[in-house]
């Protein structure tokens, strides 16, 4: 059982951080759009609220948030553009969840509370160019030299590399096992040498996030850098599947709070905008669309919680965070189109946020694992007879 932290704290915190994104990240929208960057008071008032820290333990210095609290925080937090919760996401999830979960008490006590304050940003490097899906396929080696290990391999769409302390690397310590059994997580400082990270790529939407190819090129690290150890020689692939199933409730609170936003312009629009002499809001066709958002927006809010909340209690939800980054990014796919649609020819035009909101949230659907990856994992896990 995960406690989080108390009501009236949590409470306000959930305040604290819905005005933020209404009055703060809001305005700033636009701006981080035109630079592709978001501006870097905003980033140091992130890292004033604890934003970066969120989940991190309060023994580490965190807020210590439990699952349930971290998806009410992210919903409040992601009303705004997923630019801004780009910025501390691998802190609170895929960054940071590895060393709470697996790590040793050294490794623990050493990023965590760097971690937690921001002023470490920690980033998750399993995606490589031949690899995505196939997360138990990766090539990136790291070769037993005396007591030491050395990295070689490139990393591809590695979320905040650019201002990344620390990556969790996956690579292949048993040459020997084309499989999952053959990986290993290390514990990499960002300023090993024979890191190079590339130029940040060019994407679709969500501009103003950074994502690079990471090379590593002869990295040295001693035994210890293993995540959890050398005793977790082998293991670093469950650790991925565990880091990633908590983050993928995370990204069903995401398409909830982006969900909201664009149901929320879409009603705007339908009360403001005329049309054969009413409020478009008035025909029934229009109406429609409004009603089957707001239904599914219902089903994912439910969906996260109930999650989260069989996650703080079990310590594992595995069947239920699949389901729910499923279910909750293709409907917000959904409610983006219908959003779009009833802007009609106004919805295309780059003047109106719907445009830009449609194009962020279509990730959704693929990072942290794709739809289809969700399938898989739910169809396995059906037919397996298993509930969890
Ligand atoms: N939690 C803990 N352990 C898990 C797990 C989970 N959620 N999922 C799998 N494992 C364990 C399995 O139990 C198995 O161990 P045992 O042999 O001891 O039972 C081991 O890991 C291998 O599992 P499996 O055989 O299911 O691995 P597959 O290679 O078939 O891969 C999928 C499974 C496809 C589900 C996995 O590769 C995946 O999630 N891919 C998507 C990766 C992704 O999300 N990438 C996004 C980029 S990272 S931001």
């Amino acid at each position: 059982m995960l406690d989080g932290v108390d009501d009236d704290v949590f409470e306000s915190l959930v305040d604290t951080v819905d005005r933020f994104a209404r009055n703060r990240l809001i305005p700033a929208e636009r701006t981080v759009e035109q630079a592709n960057a978001v501006p870097e008071e905003i980033v140091a008032e992130m890292r004033a609220m604890g934003l970066f820290g969120l989940s991190t333990p309060q023994e580490f210095g965190g807020i210590g948030v439990n699952a349930a609290q971290e998806s009410r925080l992210i919903e409040a937090l992601c009303y705004a553009s997923l630019s801004f919760r780009s910025l501390i996401g691998t802190n609170v999830g895929i960054g940071s969840q590895g060393f709470v979960m697996d790590g040793t008490a050294k490794q623990k006590a050493r990023w965590l509370p760097g971690i937690a304050s921001g002023e470490t940003v920690a980033s998750f490097a399993l995606t490589e160019p031949d690899t995505g899906s196939d997360a138990g396929g990766i090539r990136t080696r790291a070769r037993r030299d005396g007591s030491d290990y050395v990295i070689d391999g490139t990393k591809r769409y590695i979320t905040n590399a650019v201002r990344a302390g620390v990556f969790t690397v996956f690579a292949r310590t048993d040459p020997d096992e084309a499989g999952a059994d053959g990986v290993s997580a290390f514990v990499v400082p960002a300023d090993t040498p024979g890191i190079t990270v590339a130029t940040p790529d060019r994407k679709m939407g969500q501009r103003g996030t950074k994502t690079s190819d990471v090379i590593f090129d002869g990295v040295r690290l001693p035994e210890t850098a293993i995540l959890g150890g050398p005793a977790m020689l082998n293991r670093g692939f469950r650790t991925a599947m565990k880091v990633l199933d908590r983050g993928r409730i995370h990204i069903g609170a995401m398409a909830v709070g982006q969900g909201q936003r664009m149901l929320d312009i879409a009603t705007d629009y339908a009360l403001e905008r005329s049309q054969f002499g009413k409020p478009i809001g008035q025909h029934q066709l229009v109406q429609g669309l409004i009603a089957d958002s707001q239904a599914e927006l219902h089903a994912m809010r439910a969906l996260v919680r109930a999650t989260a909340a069989e996650y703080d209690r079990d310590g594992a939800a595995v069947l239920g965070a699949s389901c729910t980054k499923y279910f909750c990014t293709e409907a917000v796919g959904r409610i983006a189109d219908r959003a779009l649609q009833i802007h009609g020819g106004a919805g295309y035009m780059c003047d109106y946020d719907i445009e830009r909101l449609y194009r962020d949230v279509r990730l959704l659907r693929i990072y942290e694992g794709t739809s289809q990856i969700q399938q898989i994992v739910i169809a396995r896990r059906t037919l397996a007879g298993r509930s969890h």
